[in-house]
C-alpha cells in the first residue's frame, strides 16, 4: 500500500509536514507513547507498565538541519525522544521514535528506532521529577501512618499539611528519592510558608515507600500562629489605592508577523520552540541588514536557559540538602504557567500553546504558555544641536518573548528581548514566596544563614544561578563555524614621560580563549570585562576586525558553596560565569 492510499484509508488530507524544529504536537506525543507501549508489549512483555517521564522532540543533528534549511539536503527524520520508567525497577529506558511518516500515514507509522535500558545504579543522576512525580511524592508522604504519627505529635493532622516535594542531590539513600518539606496550611488558600513544620519525610518514587522521616528530636511548641496571606480574600491589610488605568493600544495591530512557530519583526526573524525541560527555545535568530544590501545575517543558532541552581546556606540537616536545579529537577517547561492577557502581558499579544506529556504518555496542553508582544522601550537615540536647538530622537521598541514557570514556591519569569539596534538581551524576574523553615526556640542564631521573616520563621539565604546556553552563529550561514571567543579587559597605563605624559591613557586587552580550560572565566565589573564572540571569516568593512557580538553578564558572585559541596560537583556551571565549549550534538 502506498502513502497516498494510506492517507485515503485514514480519511486524512496530507498536511504540510512540520518544520524540523517545531515542538511535538499533541498527536505526535500520543503516537510516540503508543509506539513505546507497542514496543514494550512485543519486546519485553514482562516489564511493569511504562511510566512516561518525558516525550519531546529529538532535534535533528545540527549538520543535517543546516543542510536542509540551506536547501542542500533532505528533510531530516522527525523523531521523538522518550524517557520511560518502569517502577518499581530503578532505572530508565531512553527510546527514540521515528515520526517521519506519521503525518502522511498515521499513528501506525510511528516506529521505535532505538530502545536503551539504563540501570538506575549506573545513571549517576535521575530524570527530572515531572508534575505527576511531584504529586506522587506528596501522595506517598500523606499516606504514610508514620508521617501521620509524627505530625500528630505536633498536634497537626494531615489535612492541615502542605507538602513541597524537592529533589535530593546527596544522601544515604539509593533510589528515586524526593524529600518532602511540610507546612501547616489552614485552608485551601492559606499561605503555608508562614507556618513551616520541622517534619521532612524522604520518599522513594519507585517503591512508593517513605524511607526516612527527619524531624526535630522533640515536637516543637512554637509552630507559628500568625498568618502571612497573599490571597486577596485573606489579606488582612487594606490594599493601597490602585493607580488610574493605563492602556496599551495598538490600533493597527502588532508589527510582528507569525507563521506557525516562525516570527518576523523589525529585520529580525527566528523560530520558537518549547520543551518540558528548558521551556522556551529560540532557534535560528537572524537579522536582515539593510546596510549589507538586505543580506540575512545569522546571529544565534540556538538559545535557551538550560539549567539553574538554587543552593541554600543553612548548614543544619535536613536543610543543608536544600538545593534545587529547577530545569533538571522539575523542568522549566513542564511547570510553565498559562498566561493571562492584562495580567502577565499587555498590548496586542500572540500566545503559543505548549505541549508536554503526563505519566500515562498523554499529551498535556499548556494554553498560552509563551507570550510574544511588543513593548515601548524608552528612548533609543537622541541628539540636540545645542546651537540651533534642533532635536532628533527615536523611540525604542522591543520584541518580548516570554514564559513563566512555577517552581513550587517560586515563580520564574523568563524574557528574551530583541532590540532594534541588533542587541539581544535576557531578563529573569523572580517572584513568588520564599521557602521557609522553622526555628527552634533559642535557634534565632541560625538566622545568620538567612533572614528571620516572622517569629520563628527562617528564610535561608540562597543563590539563584542560571545557565544560558548560547550557540552563536554571528554571520555564518552554517551555524557558527570557526567562531572565536575572546575576553576583553580594560587596561590602565602608568604615566610615562614619552608615551603617556599626562597619565590619561587606557586601552583594552583582548585574549582569545583557546581551550575549554582557558575559557572558564569569571565576570569582573572592575575590569569592564566582556566576552566577544567573533567571526574571523567576516571582517568589518572598515575596521577590518572580525564582526562580533559582545556578551555582557551580570556581576555578582558565582557559587558561594564550598568547592567540595554537592552543588559544586553536580552543577559545575555554577562555578564560573563563562564556559565556552565546542558544539556537540545531543549535548543539550
Ligand atoms: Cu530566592
Amino acid at each position: 500500500m502506498d502513502v497516498a492510499s494510506l492517507q485515503q484509508c485514514a480519511g486524512r488530507t496530507a498536511a504540510a509536514p512540520p518544520h524540523p524544529l517545531d515542538p511535538l504536537s499533541s498527536p505526535e506525543v500520543a503516537a510516540a507513547a503508543a509506539a513505546c507501549r507497542a514496543h514494550a508489549a512485543a519486546a519485553a512483555p514482562r516489564l511493569p507498565p511504562l511510566r512516561f517521564n518525558t516525550i519531546t522532540l529529538q532535534e535533528p543533528p545540527k549538520a543535517d538541519l543546516l543542510r536542509f534549511t540551506n536547501g542542500r539536503g533532505p528533510r531530516p527524520p522527525r523523531r521523538a525522544f522518550c524517557i520511560l520508567q518502569t517502577p518499581p525497577i530503578f532505572g530508565v529506558i531512553e527510546a527514540t521514535i521515528d515520526l517521519s511518516h506519521f503525518h502522511a500515514a498515521g499513528a501506525a507509522a510511528a516506529a521505535v528506532v532505538s530502545w536503551v535500558a539504563i540501570d538506575g545504579n549506573d545513571m549517576g543522576g535521575q530524570p527530572l521529577a515531572t508534575p505527576d512525580d511531584c504529586l506522587e511524592a506528596e501522595r506517598i508522604a500523606r499516606a504514610s501512618p508514620r508521617v501521620q504519627a509524627v505530625l500528630a505529635e505536633r498536634g497537626v493532622s494531615m489535612d492541615q499539611v502542605a507538602c513541597d516535594p524537592w529533589a535530593i542531590h546527596a544522601g544515604k539513600w539509593k533510589g528515586r528519592m524526593m524529600q518532602v518539606f511540610t507546612y501547616l496550611k489552614l485552608g485551601p488558600d492559606d499561605n503555608e510558608y508562614a507556618r513551616p513544620l520541622d517534619v521532612v519525610p524522604v520518599v522513594d518514587l519507585n517503591t512508593g515507600q517513605v524511607v526516612d522521616i527527619e524531624a526535630y528530636p522533640e515536637a516543637p511548641k512554637n509552630i507559628p500562629t500568625a498568618g502571612g496571606n497573599y490571597h486577596r480574600d485573606l489579606v488582612e491589610q487594606p490594599f493601597r489605592e490602585a493607580p488610574k488605568p493605563l492602556y496599551v493600544v495598538q490600533p493597527e495591530g502588532p508589527s510582528f508577523k507569525v507563521d506557525g512557530w516562525r516570527v518576523e519583526w523589525q529585520q529580525w526573524d527566528l523560530r520558537l520552540g518549547f520543551n518540558g525541560r528548558e521551556g522556551l527555545v529560540l532557534y535560528d535568530v537572524g537579522y536582515t541588514d539593510p546596510q549589507e544590501g538586505g543580506r540575512r545575517r545569522p546571529v544565534v543558532f540556538r538559545a535557551s536557559i538550560v539549567e539553574m541552581a538554587v543552593p541554600y546556606a543553612d548548614p543544619s540537616s535536613p536543610y543543608n540538602r536544600k538545593c534545587a536545579f529547577d530545569a533538571g529537577d522539575y523542568g522549566l517547561g513542564f511547570a510553565a504557567n498559562s498566561l493571562k492577557l492584562g495580567c502577565d502581558c499587555l498590548g496586542v499579544v500572540q500566545y503559543f500553546d505548549a505541549v508536554v506529556n503526563n505519566a500515562q504518555g498523554e499529551p498535556v496542553v499548556i494554553p498560552s504558555a509563551v507570550c510574544l508582544h511588543e513593548e515601548d522601550a524608552g528612548l533609543l537615540w537622541k541628539h540636540v544641536d545645542y546651537r540651533t536647538g534642533y532635536s532628533e530622537d527615536r523611540r525604542a521598541r522591543r520584541l518580548v518573548i516570554s514564559f513563566i514557570m512555577t517552581a513550587v514556591n517560586y515563580e520564574y519569569c523568563f524574557y528574551w528581548y530583541l532590540h532594534q539596534d541588533g542587541t539581544i538581551s535576557h531578563e529573569i524576574k523572580l517572584t513568588g514566596i520564599l521557602s521557609t523553615s522553622l526555628l527552634m526556640p533559642g535557634e534565632g542564631d541560625k538566622s545568620r544563614y538567612g533572614t528571620m521573616v516572622a517569629e520563628g520563621v527562617n528564610a535561608a539565604a540562597h543563590q539563584h544561578i542560571f545557565s544560558a546556553r548560547l550557540d552563536m552563529a554571528v554571520d555564518d550561514e552554517d551555524g557558527g563555524r570557526g567562531l572565536v571567543v575572546s575576553e576583553l579587559n580594560a587596561v590602565r597605563h602608568p604615566s610615562h614621560p614619552l608615551t603617556n605624559p599626562a597619565g590619561n591613557a587606557f586601552t583594552e586587552s583582548e585574549t582569545d580563549l583557546i581551550t575549554v580550560h582557558a575559557a572558564r572565566r569569571q565576570s569582573s565589573a572592575a575590569d569592564a570585562r566582556v566576552w566577544r564572540v567573533k567571526n574571523p571569516a567576516r571582517p568589518h568593512p572598515f575596521t577590518r576586525k572580525p564582526v562580533a557580538y559582545h556578551l555582557y553578564t551580570p556581576g555578582g558572585p558565582v557559587l558561594l558553596a564550598a568547592e567540595d559541596s554537592v552543588v559544586a560537583r553536580r552543577g559545575k556551571f555554577t562555578t564560573a560565569t563563562l564556559h565556552v565549549t565546542p558544539y556537540k550534538d545531543g549535548q543539550l
